[in-house]
């Protein structure tokens, strides 16, 4: 049997799409990125996935008023380790374009957004270049995108839309650079930003 690794994957979305609201769009979404997991583990002839998925947040918009508020939501994988990353990421930018998602302006509204937050302990492309765009300047981070696969995600400790779902479903996880656990970075943040991130139902 082939190894399985956990992949942590952040789900947003504040526009609607096709007259659907962003709460069915995230909960399709989901549905949507299970069935093609299902069948890479045909195609590689391992164990199904396991998909947790958190419950569905309202979140205020960040920037602060840059737009609608958010639905957020987080989801733990359970996927063979030769499914890889990269791999991964193509499902998530499909998922995203079967939703109407068009890359436009950084932080910019969005039908659907899914980033992949980490892949395992994988620190890609290395140490430093992870670091570099974690400690980058506020102003620099609203200007500037990485041209490739960071992770784990570089901004995954600093944000409540993205820690309070992910604290329903991998706890545990440990940053491999931060050597803190999900749990720990989301008791760093502060209690109002941790309060604004409202469970749906
Ligand atoms: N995503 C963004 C920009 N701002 N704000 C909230 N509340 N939730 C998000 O998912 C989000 C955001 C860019 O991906
Ligand atoms: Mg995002
Ligand atoms: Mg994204």
């Amino acid at each position: 049997m082939q190894k399985a690794v956990h992949a942590l994957v952040a789900f947003g979305a504040n526009l609607p799409f096709d007259s659907q609201d962003p709460k069915a769009t995230v909960l399709k979404a989901m549905a949507n990125l299970r069935k093609r997991l299902i069948a890479e583990c045909v195609d590689l002839a391992s164990a199904p996935p396991v998909f947790k998925a958190s419950r569905l947040f309202k979140t205020p918009c960040f920037p602060q008023g840059a737009g609608p508020d958010y639905v957020n939501a987080a989801a733990c994988l359970s996927v063979p380790a030769a499914l890889g990353a990269a791999r991964l990421l193509d499902h998530l930018h499909a998922v995203e374009s079967e939703f109407g998602r068009q890359r436009e302006s950084r932080w910019g509204m969005r039908t659907l957004d899914i980033d992949l937050l980490a892949f395992d302990d994988q620190v890609l492309p290395d140490a430093a270049t992870q670091t570099h765009w974690r400690a980058l300047p506020p102003a620099d981070q609203a200007r500037l995108t990485p041209d490739r696969l960071i992770l784990p995600h570089p901004r995954l400790q600093d944000r409540a839309f993205v820690l309070v779902p992910l604290a329903e479903v991998a706890p545990d996880w440990v940053h491999p650079l931060l050597q803190r656990s999900v749990t720990q970075m989301l008791a760093a943040l502060s209690p109002a930003d941790r309060a604004e991130v409202e469970p749906l139902s």
